[in-house]
């Protein structure tokens, strides 16, 4: 009988550990080999959301190049847009003690808990591009855009530019990726200039995720389903798209329904080139820009958490506004 509950007892722990060791080795994401820690080198941990837009694409080629500048290894992980994703790549760096993880919140909210976990394996957290709805001990700061500000200037263009019409100005917006703190702020930055002047009106608002195939989608279902640049039989007179991608997504639709964007005014939020260019060619009006070049700060506040200094709670990029009224020979390639 003994000999029984003893032989029970080593195939239950022998069970259990098999499942635990399963379980660990399926916290951690395929896509990362156990980084080979290169001697006296910090390890940053970096979760990307993934590689929606040009602008995206750009962010992390900064990120990489600034690492690579500063000697600091990294320990990538693209997310493919999914929330999930990043939560098990941010607890495969803690299963790792990275030195440092940074990561770009793909909505702003859900990351109390593995924030928390950090917490408790001791390693800090900088939060990067866009912002987070969490118990501010939980991180050590956060490095981006200050979208509140992009959005207003967007409002602002459009303000100054339609300063002598009188009559009522219908808006379409197309939106970021819902529940981002980016779109969350482009939006209310936008209000919070053209609430003050009642002809403004928002007759269609919609979330195209910051991807280039939804604008066109979007604009096709727009024309198709009205007849032209127009909703609910009222003209479109402005676009206000929150990025690049769907701006030019949009304007494929309306070439390919050969509509032309200057008989509507349109507004965008990036500055990638090509979006310069359409600018430059008169089917843009305005770009603000949002600029992804984030690497070498972001490389300054991870050596300062490594050395245990503070950093400050927010760093803002410096960013700029591109009008329809610019000198377009000044420019600068945008590298993006
Ligand atoms: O505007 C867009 C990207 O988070 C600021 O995300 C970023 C935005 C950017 O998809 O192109």
């Amino acid at each position: 009988m003994k000999s029984n509950i003893k032989r029970i007892l080593i195939v239950l722990i022998a069970v259990f550990s098999i499942v635990l060791i399963s379980l660990i080795y399926l916290a951690i994401p395929k896509n990362q080999k156990k980084p080979e820690v290169q001697d006296g080198k910090l390890i940053l941990g970096f979760s990307q959301i993934g590689s929606e837009s040009a602008w995206r694409t750009r962010n992390t080629q900064s990120i990489f190049e600034a690492a690579e500048q500063n000697g600091i290894q990294i320990l990538f992980d693209d997310a493919q847009q999914k929330q999930e994703n990043q939560l098990k790549a941010i607890r495969s760096f803690i299963v790792y003690q990275v030195d440092v993880i940074a990561f770009v919140p793909i909505v702003s909210g859900g990351w109390d808990n593995v924030l928390q976990e950090a917490k408790d394996a001791g390693i800090p957290v900088i939060v990067v591009d866009r912002q987070i709805d969490c118990d501010q001990t939980l991180y050590a700061g956060f490095l981006g855009e200050n979208g509140l500000e992009e959005g207003y200037a967007a409002a602002n263009f459009l303000v100054k530019k339609c300063q002598n019409r009188l009559s009522d100005i219908n808006i379409v917006e197309f939106s970021g990726t819902e529940n981002s703190s980016v779109a969350t702020e482009r939006a209310e930055g936008f209000r919070s200039l053209i609430r003050n002047y009642p002809k403004f009106k928002i007759i269609y608002s919609q979330d195209g995720d910051f991807l280039r195939s939804r604008g066109k989608e979007m604009m096709d279902q727009i024309i198709s389903q009205n007849g032209g640049l127009k909703i609910n039989g009222k003209s479109i007179d402005v676009i206000y798209s929150h990025n690049d991608s769907m701006t030019l997504g949009l304007l494929d639709s309306l070439e390919n329904n050969k509509i032309s964007p200057r008989s509507t005014i349109i507004i965008s939020i990036d500055a990638e080139q090509k979006c310069i260019d359409a600018l430059t060619q008169g089917k843009l009006n305005c770009v603000v820009e949002c600029n992804p070049n984030l690497g070498p700060t972001l490389m300054e506040l991870v050596k300062k958490i490594a050395a245990g200094q503070q950093i400050p709670r927010v760093t803002y990029m410096v960013e700029k506004v591109f009008t329809e009224y610019d000198d377009f020979s000044t420019y600068e390639p945008r590298g993006y």
